[in-house]
């Protein structure tokens, strides 16, 4: 693992319970995430990170319920419950989650375009600077865990094998939305790409 960097999503107050987009257990991660820290030489932090008004949020879009989709220029977006806002409680990372990352990486902050995945925004194409850093530290292989396992973590680990790293994701220091099915669909996709679970 000397050459692997531990990918910790999105564990913040707002996917907690008793957050805005709340995931079920999404807390319970935390004891086993400050652990696996000590194992890996390389420790991000992504912070999903929105200005209010954000574009992803159903409150933004008069009439969209949560939850709903819509068509951006970029492709199909899941308009969200507003979360994650700048500055709020929400945004911050569980207190009692490990404040000694190497890197805090925060997503989501352009107006018009969402982020999942901590690689890529949403079009797939503007990269967030994470792959470069990843490369310039020597770091060939990632290992992801964090919250939502069917989303941020999932397009966080397609792009990582698409970028040619490899890819462990640790099934059990993650928790997921489930939005209609789309933990199970999120995992097979993952396997299927060559995601490696753990
Ligand atoms: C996430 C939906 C919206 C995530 C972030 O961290 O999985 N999901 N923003
Ligand atoms: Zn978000």
């Amino acid at each position: 693992m000397h050459d692997t960097a531990l990918l910790m999503i999105d564990i913040q107050n707002d996917f907690c319970p008793g957050g805005a987009l709340a995931v079920a257990e999404g807390d319970s991660i935390v004891p086993l995430v400050n652990r696996l820290a000590d194992s890996y030489p390389v420790r991000v932090l992504t912070q999903d990170w929105h200005p209010a008004g954000h574009s992803s949020f159903a409150a933004s879009h008069p009439g969209a319920e949560p939850f709903s989709m819509v068509e951006m220029s970029y492709g199909p977006q899941v308009l969200w419950p507003v979360h994650c806002v700048q500055g709020t409680e929400g945004a911050e990372f569980h207190p009692d989650l490990r404040r000694d990352a190497d890197l805090v990486l925060r997503k989501g902050f352009r107006p018009g375009i969402d982020s999942y995945s901590a690689f890529f925004e949403n079009d797939h194409e503007t990269p967030t600077g994470l792959g470069g850093y990843l490369r310039e530290r020597g770091v060939s292989a990632v290992a992801l865990c964090g919250l939502a396992t069917d989303f941020c973590v999932k397009f966080s680990a397609l792009d990582a094998l698409r970028l040619g790293f490899g890819v462990t994701l640790i099934e059990e220091a993650c928790r997921g939305i489930d939005m209609e099915g789309s933990l199970a669909a999120a995992k097979e996709e993952m396997a299927t790409a060559g995601v490696v679970f753990a």
